[in-house]
């Protein structure tokens, strides 16, 4: 759809558009939609998020047109459970395929470019906790009642989108495939490191099937630094066109995996005098683990189903959760620096600084992959974390 018909299409369909002058900034740098501000003659704006056939970044991958009205749905129930912590929707189109929602105003910044830039926020791993803890508690089997999660999962059925991570993430960067790209240094790398080792594909395999059939709750599934803005005392999340239901630490472990891919880029002080940073952000992401455990656990021991009212298997779960934490964390950053869609904040003034990153970065997933059972509370991230050299 051009950005005229969009136009037209909005003022046709969306009651509170209708009689008003529009204009369109087209504000998205993602890889698979066309994101804009829709400024209207009376000064209010709105994000209007329109869903592309195929993805920005590679014309080969064909995608669903209909995925906004998941992520409208996602958002929907967030507000709720979040205290706002997401936009607000506004509209979806069903005939267009656009979702109309909240513009939360230039207070907020991506929380990725951000972080890139050196800023510090003290409350955000307090918040991403509590985002994740509230969400995959409240749609999974310890909060709804049977019944209700069982429709809600079907509601969410995302087939196409989860196929797109399982080749993505769990597929592509365990072999030579086309969409595969790193620096030319570390091809002899990359092959022993991923392609020829037999008990990381056999631990990514693992990974990969229990993203497939681990319906524990409604997670975001593409929660990455980019989706997150953030403001000097705030988050709000957005983008989760990926959601479905899915392993619980899935989220978990692609937040835990971006504050990990931020702080080997700090520790290679690529900038200099980024130490310091290398460190506030692995105690961040330790911060993060352990609020998220006591939340949990916190929800959990006032749980309403009561056969769940059990202390070992209560504790044994979120062992099972923080395993695949660690997991998760270790396949997402295997893929940012391998697989089809990396990371684009960080710069580098020499090829040979990109690939010892790149490589770093690699052997920091493969840890958490192959380890990830060692990872069974919050402590034991801390012990990793705080002891983590690059
Ligand atoms: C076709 S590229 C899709 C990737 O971008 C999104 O951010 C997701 O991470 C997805 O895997
Ligand atoms: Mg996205």
């Amino acid at each position: 759809m051009s950005d005229n018909e969009l136009i037209k299409a909005l003022k046709d369909e969306v009651p509170f558009f209708q009689n008003h002058d529009l204009i369109l900034e087209e504000i998205g740098d993602g890889n698979i939609n066309k994101v804009y501000r829709a400024h209207l003659d009376d000064k209010r704006t709105f994000i209007v998020k329109a869903a592309r056939k195929q993805a920005n970044i590679s014309d080969d991958i064909k995608l669903n047109i209909s995925r906004g009205k998941l992520e409208s749905d996602y958002l929907i129930l967030a507000e709720q459970i979040t205290e706002s912590r997401v936009p607000h929707i506004y509209y979806y189109s069903k005939s267009h395929r656009f979702i109309v929602m909240q513009d939360i105003g230039s207070s907020f910044q991506v929380l990725q470019k951000n972080i890139a830039d050196g800023k510090r926020y003290g409350f955000l791993a307090e918040q991403l906790a509590k985002y994740t803890a509230d969400m995959s508690f409240s749609f999974s089997d310890f909060s709804l009642p049977s019944n209700k999660k069982k429709s809600l999962q079907k509601r969410f059925v995302n087939s196409r989108l989860c196929k797109l991570t399982e080749d993505l993430v769990f597929t592509e960067p365990y072999f030579a495939c086309k969409n595969n790209s790193f620096s030319t240094s570390n091809e002899s790398f990359v092959k022993r490191e991923l392609y020829f080792d037999d008990k990381l594909k056999k631990k990514a395999a693992e990974m990969k099937y229990r993203f497939m059939n681990c319906p524990q709750t409604l997670i975001h599934g593409d929660l990455h630094f980019g989706s997150v803005f953030v403001s000097n005392e705030d988050i709000v999340v957005f983008d989760p066109e990926f959601c479905f239901f899915g392993p619980i630490g899935y989220d978990l472990g692609n937040l835990l995996a971006h504050f990990l891919l931020q702080s080997v880029f700090a520790d290679l002080n690529v900038k200099k005098n980024d130490k310091e940073r290398g460190f506030w952000l692995k105690k961040s992401a330790a911060e993060m683990i352990e609020a998220f455990e006591s939340h949990f656990s916190e929800k959990a021991e006032k749980c309403k189903e009561a056969s769940f009212h059990n202390k070992e298997f209560q504790k044994a779960f979120l062992s099972s959760v923080l395993n695949d934490t660690a997991a998760y964390a270790g396949t997402e950053c295997i893929r940012r620096i391998v697989g089809l869609a990396k990371v684009s904040c960080f710069e580098f003034t020499e090829d040979e600084q990109k690939a010892q990153y790149e490589r770093e970065a690699l052997k920091t997933g493969k840890y958490l992959l192959v380890h990830s059972k060692e990872f069974l509370t919050a402590d034991d991230f801390k012990d990793y974390l705080m002891n983590k050299e690059a």
